[in-house]
């Protein structure tokens, strides 16, 4: 009898384990990792991505990648829980090399969102698939939308002075922010008018501290456009402005993302300087992004080398419309 059952739980466990090692090969877990997880822009990524997942079935694992430190502990981890790949918004993008090989020696598969990673001589990592804003024209779009709104002002542009923030260690924040000066350049801004506040990193704080200083020594100007890679950079650059003493209708600040960060500063009772922002999806982001990794793992397809995606302005008018049109 004793035997008899041993045998037969033997055999009901092998019946069992059979269809558990079976699934085990047909379970996908896929990482996403970003840079500052505290941003409404990258919360908005990982939801996506996570409800993709759950859509398709197959599981997210969300992580922050603050530093180098942190990216390739979350590999690690990524590794330990049996993941496939990540999609990753690296803390700094000459890191590319680094992650791809931590990446390589676990057989993972890997594509950047938002900032292309760069090799040893700064060129982008062609063969890390990657889906992100088409910088350039984003740029030029905030930079019109600037000068359209300095002529609605009636401003002459003698009297205005810019603050570009600049991260130029960032290829897709120098593209940003070169793609606003060209296009307000062409517009009649005056180049001698136009000073850089070089942050840290992309977001308010250190924009806040770049920006502070440049106000102080530029007193002279009546009037200040803001702008920046992102939204939260510009809003740093918006509240230095305030501290000096600047009302909002003499600042026109626009940003990118069209995230929480924007629609906060929209809903105030009051206008502030920050006139407007070029909303990318970044559901579609995260989306896409994730849906690309997965099908490379299950299917074998190797997603485009590069996804380059567009942008709308969103202002104070129109912010509920565009944020619903873009899933946001
Ligand atoms: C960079 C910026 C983010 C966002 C993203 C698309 O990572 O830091 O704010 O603009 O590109």
């Amino acid at each position: 009898m004793l035997r008899f059952s041993t045998l037969a739980s033997l055999t009901l466990g092998a019946c069992l384990a059979l269809p558990t090692a079976a699934q085990a090969q047909d379970d996908i877990t896929l990482g996403f990792i970003v840079k500052k997880p505290e941003q409404a822009w990258f919360i908005n990524e990982q939801d996506a991505a996570t409800q993709l997942g759950e859509e398709k079935g197959f599981d997210v694992v969300r992580l922050a990648g603050e530093d180098g430190q942190q990216v390739l502990s979350a590999i690690d981890n990524l590794n330990s829980q049996g993941a496939q790949g990540f999609v990753i918004c690296p803390p700094d993008v000459r890191l590319g090399p680094a992650i791809m090989r931590r990446a390589e020696q676990y057989g993972m598969k890997v594509v950047t969102v938002d900032d292309r990673f760069v090799n040893a001589d700064g060129e982008p990592m062609k063969d890390v698939p990657h889906l992100g804003m088409s910088g350039y024209k984003i740029g030029q779009q905030v930079g019109n939308a600037i000068a359209d709104e300095m002529e609605a002002r009636g401003w002459n542009p003698e009297e205005v002075a810019a603050l570009r923030i600049t991260n130029y260690e960032l290829p897709t924040a120098e593209k940003r922010t070169d793609g606003a000066t060209e296009a307000l350049l062409e517009r009649g801004f005056h180049k001698d008018n136009i000073f850089d506040a070089p942050q840290e990193n992309t977001d308010t704080s250190s924009a806040f501290s770049a920006a502070s200083p440049v106000f102080s020594k530029n007193g002279d100007y009546e009037h200040w456009v803001i702008f920046a890679l992102n939204e939260e950079s510009v809003l740093g650059g918006v509240r230095a402005s305030e501290q000096y003493g600047l009302p909002a209708e003499d600042v026109i600040g626009v940003g990118i993302n069209g995230s929480g960060a924007a629609f906060a500063e929209f809903s105030r009772e009051e206008p502030t300087g920050f006139h407007g922002t070029v909303a990318v999806s970044s559901t579609m982001h995260g989306r896409q992004s994730a849906q690309n990794l997965y099908t490379w793992v299950t299917e074998g397809e190797k997603p485009k080398a590069n996804t380059e995606t567009s942008g709308t302005l969103m202002t104070r008018d129109n912010w509920e419309e565009v944020r619903d049109e873009l899933g946001l």
